[in-house]
């Protein structure tokens, strides 16, 4: 008799084991049962681009700064990059969370010049020298400076949930040929959105004209770059 309960209680004991094993498994079964939609949405790259209102990319962005007349005295000109339909925009899709800055150069480097339609006329936009009013140090023997102003511009966020904060203009800066070859019009801290898309409009140029510059159509590619800081 003894023998048979001791052997009961050796069956019950395998059973609660088997309960206890069979709780485990369960679950398991029931995640199998349920119809996992998996996708990936990877993060891209921070980019700088020219977009219209539509978001479209405008292939080949161009801005006209004001008309001057031909002059015996250095004089000038104003003008402003960005526009509603030429937006200067930096989306970040989470990979720069550091922050970066949107900076602002000659294409073609820092010895550039405004050229007309033959390059057989140009003047400077790297000189300092009295105001971009006379040449200087450099080696083009042309006068001329640009000046860049982000601050008077306007930011905007262009997304459901990133804002403009800790996100600061550039103020304005004059390029400089070999000492400010590129100037800041956005700079984003860490604390800025990670995840954020936004543009800019009415960046402020001033171009200083030489003296009896001839009259004609001058033009300068300039290129904007996003950096993750
Ligand atoms: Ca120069
Ligand atoms: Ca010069």
């Amino acid at each position: 008799m003894a023998k048979n309960r001791l052997g009961t209680k050796a069956v019950l004991g395998v059973v609660l084991f088997l309960a206890i094993a069979v709780g485990v498994v369960l679950p398991i079964v029931k995640a199998s049962d349920t119809t996992q939609l998996s996708q990936t949405i990877n993060g891209g790259t921070l980019a700088a681009d020219t977009k219209d209102a539509s978001r479209n990319t405008v292939a080949s962005p161009s801005f006209s700064m004001g008309a001057a007349t031909l002059s015996f005295d250095c004089q000038t000109t104003s003008g402003t990059i960005g526009s509603n339909s030429q937006r200067i925009y930096v989306n970040n899709p989470g990979v720069a969370n550091a922050g970066w800055t949107l900076t602002i150069a000659a294409t073609s480097g820092a010895s550039t010049l405004w050229q007309n339609g033959g390059s057989t006329q140009n003047y400077d936009f790297n000189d300092t020298t009295t105001s971009g009013c006379a040449d200087g140090a450099d080696a083009d023997s042309k006068a001329g400076r640009m000046t860049i102003d982000a601050s008077a511009g306007t930011l905007i966020a262009d997304c459901a949930s990133c804002s403009t904060s800790n996100i600061t203009k550039g103020s304005s800066s004059a390029f400089d040929q070999g000492v400010t070859d590129s100037i800041t019009i956005l700079n984003a801290a860490a604390g800025s959105d990670d995840v954020g898309r936004w543009y800019l409009t009415g960046v402020n140029v001033d171009q200083t004209v030489p003296a009896e510059q001839a009259a004609d159509s001058y033009t300068v590619n300039l290129t904007v770059t996003v950096t993750a800081s």
